[in-house]
């Protein structure tokens, strides 16, 4: 199956569907392909983070689109937006099916644009290399492999004038968080990006705070494990970061396309 994400927590939402199938009875992922940025095919929107999962599952093909299009509503995919090729915060696509072919008013198996798409065929074949002779040749006629997504090469903080924004990119379904950590000008040392993984307490990210100021990183993407959302944002109320700074810290999360505020801390 393909994903693809281009509006909220685009990584985190990926993560969390993959959690989502991954925990669901009768669907296991199998192979998970790296994520690649591409650029949007469609109306003018942001650009997209794609990937693909390998699944093994007994489901019927359209039992399992039922459970994909679940997963991207329980993620909070809106549908509002009907433009065809539009915006949105989490697609699942069923790519291809090595039981063979479907094809019904509902679902369409090989999907009908992958072969005409570098951003399907580049992750299928990452976690289906046997594809590599079907598809390989028509992904050199649509420009060729992609390049692995390099985070530290993706930075998008939102700053604003004399607030350090601290971004949740999280669902507390998945368990699984990403944060962000922004230092607004005049602050922000040139330009550069870390990523490290930390554990779920309040006194390990106060610690990567206080290192984010320490080693003069401008952005720190900060991937923290195995807590939810709501456990972890309680944790932060009164903490005390002793960070050198007369600002405000806010945590926001995000999940899907809504961004909600969650607590101030004062430093
Ligand atoms: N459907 C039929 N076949 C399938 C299939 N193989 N997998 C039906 C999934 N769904 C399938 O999909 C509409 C309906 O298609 C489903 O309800 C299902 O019954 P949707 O997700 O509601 O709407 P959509 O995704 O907007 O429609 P469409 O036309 O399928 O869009 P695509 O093809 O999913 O493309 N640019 C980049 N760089 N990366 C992207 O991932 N994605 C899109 C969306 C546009 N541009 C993009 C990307
Ligand atoms: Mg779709």
């Amino acid at each position: 199956m393909g994903v693809g994400s281009n509006l909220g927590s685009r990584e985190a939402s990926i993560r969390a569907a993959r959690a989502l199938l991954d925990a669901r009875e009768g669907i296991e992922v199998t192979a998970v392909s790296p994520l690649y940025e591409t650029e949007p095919l469609g109306p003018p929107q942001p650009p997209y983070l794609n990937a693909a999962f390998r699944l093994e599952t007994a489901l019927a093909p359209i039992e399992l689109l039922r459970v994909l299009v679940r997963t991207e509503r329980r993620l909070g995919r809106d549908r509002k937006n009907t433009e065809r090729w539009g915006a949105r915060s989490l697609d699942l696509d069923l790519l291809w099916d090595d039981r063979g072919p479907h094809e019904s008013r509902e679902l369409c198996v090989p999907h009908p644009e992958l072969e005409k798409r570098s951003f399907a065929m580049t992750p299928l074949i990452a976690v289906a290399p046997e594809l590599q002779s079907t598809y390989g040749p028509l992904l050199a006629q649509t420009g060729g492999t992609l390049i692995p997504w390099d985070r530290a090469a993706q930075v998008s903080s939102r700053r604003r004038a004399g607030v350090l924004e601290i971004e949740v990119e999280a669902d507390a379904l998945a368990d699984a968080c990403t944060l962000t950590v922004a230092i607004p000008a005049p602050l922000r040392p040139p330009h550069s990006t870390l990523h490290r993984i930390i554990d779920s307490s309040a006194s390990a990210f106060a610690d990567a705070l206080r290192e984010v100021f320490r080693t003069g990183f401008s952005v720190q993407y900060a991937t923290v494990s195995h807590c939810s959302t709501s456990q972890w944002i309680a944790q932060f109320h009164g903490v005390n970061l002793a960070i050198p700074l007369d600002r405000d810290v806010r945590l926001m999360t995000t999940s899907g396309a809504t961004r909600e505020f969650r607590a101030a801390l004062s430093l």
